[in-house]
């Protein structure tokens, strides 16, 4: 009797957990849908995060999504290739993060004649006929070059050291991939937010490639050419605002103080770094696209509809906040 209780109690587990890991999926499918999916590379923790959240939904759907992960290590090049692979195996739905904007027609148009959707994950691609693509699901970059001036003309004469002038303040701006969508958004976005308060100069832009080595090597020579008249550094990202503030301590100032630092992803780093005192801002960019992901994936497999544009909804922490909300952040 005691054995036929333990063996239902064990059915009864594993069929739990069985039902448990099949309700991940959004539908009962016929088969597996096979998702290709072409990752950027490893350059941030904002990519990694990324990365583990596609990899991990894959896993917890892993009745119906079969996943085909490939990374591209930078390079446009090696996505074209995979994806064309991807096309070559017949996937059921491609997706990718595109490095750049530009020089995607030829291979999306190969996927639109072979009857694979292409959904965009995090980054948009510049193709004149939209149709070469379904969806395109991540942040509204513009906005987050908005929202990081809006909080400089707010907070500037707040944060600045007390005996620095506010009449002119000196930006210099650790640009992201050239040519990617990010990094020209929040190029525009930023000095849209900046037009009406012309105090605010950007004296100096670079690209840093998103890296955290881009970002200290750029910092480096900013600071050799303008030395202490810089008042502020714009990161288009987090990891490139923690290079910066190595080579700002490094020649002898205080990051956070001496020189105010406002950058985009709000990344675990970035708010132990505001904890600490050495950053002032970042911008919230959600690199938690898995479960959106797969649920399109699942929808145009049902023959639904996809929006054309899914936007990710994000907030802004500036430093006053960073200790109470360090401990929720997920990535
Ligand atoms: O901000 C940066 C990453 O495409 C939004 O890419 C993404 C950006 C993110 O390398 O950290």
């Amino acid at each position: 009797m005691k054995r036929f209780a333990q063996v239902v109690a064990v059915t009864l587990a594993v069929m739990t957990m069985a039902s448990f890991a099949s309700a991940q999926c959004k539908y009962k499918h016929d088969k597996k849908i096979v998702v290709g999916f072409s990752q950027i590379g490893a350059e941030s923790a904002w990519r990694a995060a990324n990365t583990e959240s596609i990899q991990s939904e894959a896993q917890k759907r892993a009745d119906c999504i079969e996943l085909k992960f490939s990374d591209a290590q930078q390079k446009q090049e090696n996505q074209i290739k995979a994806i064309r692979s991807f096309i070559a195996q017949g996937v059921d739905v491609i997706a990718f993060s595109p490095v750049v904007e530009s020089g995607w027609e030829p291979v999306l148009q190969e996927a639109k004649q072979a009857g694979i959707p292409v959904i965009l994950s995090d980054r948009a691609v510049d193709v004149k006929d939209d149709t070469l693509w379904v969806s395109f699901m991540g942040s509204d970059f513009v906005e987050e070059g908005r929202r990081s001036a809006k909080w400089l003309v707010e907070s500037y004469d707040k944060v600045k050291r007390a005996d620095k002038s506010a009449d002119e303040v000196n930006i210099v701006e650790l640009v992201g991939t050239v040519g990617s969508a990010p990094a020209n958004d929040r190029f525009s976005g930023f000095r849209e937010g900046l037009t009406d308060f012309p105090k605010f100069k950007i004296i100096a832009s670079q690209s840093a490639d998103f890296t955290r080595a881009g970002g200290k090597q750029v910092m480096e020579a900013f600071l050799k050419t303008y030395g202490d008249k810089i008042d502020v550094v714009y990161g288009h990202n987090d990891d490139s605002a923690l290079g910066a503030i190595q080579a700002i301590e490094e020649f002898g100032l205080k990051p956070g103080k001496d020189i105010i630092i406002v950058s985009i992803d709000a990344v675990r780093g970035a708010f132990e770094a505001m904890v600490e005192g050495k950053l002032n801002c970042t911008v919230e960019c959600s690199p938690l696209l898995g479960p959106q992901l797969f649920d399109a994936a699942e929808d145009l497999v049902q023959g639904k509809e996809l929006p054309k544009r899914i936007v990710t909804n994000e907030g802004v922490f500036p430093s006053e906040v960073a200790k109470e909300t360090l401990p929720q952040r997920t990535y």
